[in-house]
């Protein structure tokens, strides 16, 4: 009996998110790993060294239309105060510009960075709290959209931050859903502020995700070092390359670690053996680059409407303000 009991019992790492999330993506055809699985300690500091990469516009694409444009953005939130909530804030290095212009338009402004790392979310407060004087930080450690209950706001409006194209990982179905979800937690005319990556030259956008500099292929392939450090596996990353490649028809960069060769590798924790033929890839990211229609589509169909939008002169970026109808 105990036998048996044992036998028929999944590991307990299986029922750990990050356990569950690789039993799925390694016993899937073809493999995958969910982008989330990217942002540990050694993750978060490999993205933020790909913001500031030459190759990496989309951060200081956003930061400048936010730099040249933050007065407007406030503006079009009328004449009632704001408060400003920001899911998967990060470390917020580009909030500022935001907070800045709403201190200067409202005298004070409460600031909600909403996410997952608790790390990041201190980094944040400090930096804003010592360098913005009227603003009130008030983090929350959530799975982003979860994080916007209960949040309250003395009849302010809502202005919700979801920028740096974040919205870019999940497919366009997901994407209406999760928008629908802010959705569900907003009163009418509360806001969206929403960046995201355009299409665009395709080397431009390739570089973007093949670095000369090597940030981005550690940035995937720290994926396979966390999975060996957390569930004990025995992934030798060497043994796989980094891959982006652009996807025309579905609009989306797509990045892969790819086995070099024929490999077994185990995952104790998991009770499980993942065998990898020469040439198969881990599926760990899509990026999807919109443009002004293929953004208003999903934001539509959410349930807001697009009233303003921004750009940089090279259109690289979109920064697009829609209302809860
Ligand atoms: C954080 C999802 C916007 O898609 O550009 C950067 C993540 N992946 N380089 C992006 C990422 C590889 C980034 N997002």
């Amino acid at each position: 009996m105990h036998i048996l009991s044992s036998v028929l019992t999944l590991p307990e790492a299986v029922s750990t998110p990050v356990g569950a999330e690789v039993y799925r993506g390694l016993t899937s055809m073809p493999k995958q790993l969910s982008p989330w699985l990217f942002y540990d300690e050694t993750g978060s500091r490999l993205f933020e060294e790909i913001t500031r990469l030459p190759e990496y516009y989309l951060t200081r694409t956003e930061r400048g239309i936010f730099a040249r444009y933050a007065d407007e953005m406030l503006e079009s939130a009328g004449h009632r105060r704001v408060t400003i909530i920001e899911l998967g804030a990060g470390t917020a290095s580009k909030t500022g510009l935001l907070l800045r212009a709403a201190v200067g338009r409202q005298g004070a402004v409460d600031y909600v960075p909403i996410d997952v790392s608790e790390t990041a979310l201190t980094a944040a407060q400090e930096h804003i709290e010592a360098g913005i004087p009227g603003v009130s930080v008030a983090p929350r450690v959530a799975d982003y959209t979860k994080g916007i209950d209960e949040i309250p706001t003395a009849g302010q409006r809502r202005m919700v931050l979801y920028i740096g194209s974040s919205i870019g990982n999940f497919e366009p179905p997901d994407a209406v859903k999760v928008l629908r979800e802010v959705r569900r937690r907003l009163a009418p005319g509360d806001l969206l502020l929403l960046g995201v990556d355009h299409v665009k030259d395709r080397r431009i956008l390739w570089r973007a995700y093949n670095d000369a500099a090597g940030v981005t292929e550690a940035f995937n392939k720290n994926m396979l070092v966390r999975v060996n450090r957390e569930l004990g596996a025995g992934f030798n990353p060497r043994l796989f390359q980094h891959r982006a490649i652009w996807n025309a028809v579905h609009s989306r960069m797509e990045i892969y670690l790819k086995s070099l060769i024929g490999q077994r590798v185990s995952i104790p924790a998991l009770d499980l053996e993942a065998e990898f033929a020469e040439g198969e890839s881990i599926h760990t990211e899509n990026s999807y680059k919109f443009t002004a229609e293929s953004i208003a589509a999903i934001v539509e169909r959410a349930g807001f409407s697009i009233t303003q939008s921004w750009t940089d002169e090279r259109e690289w970026f979109g920064v697009y303000l829609a209302a809860r109808l």
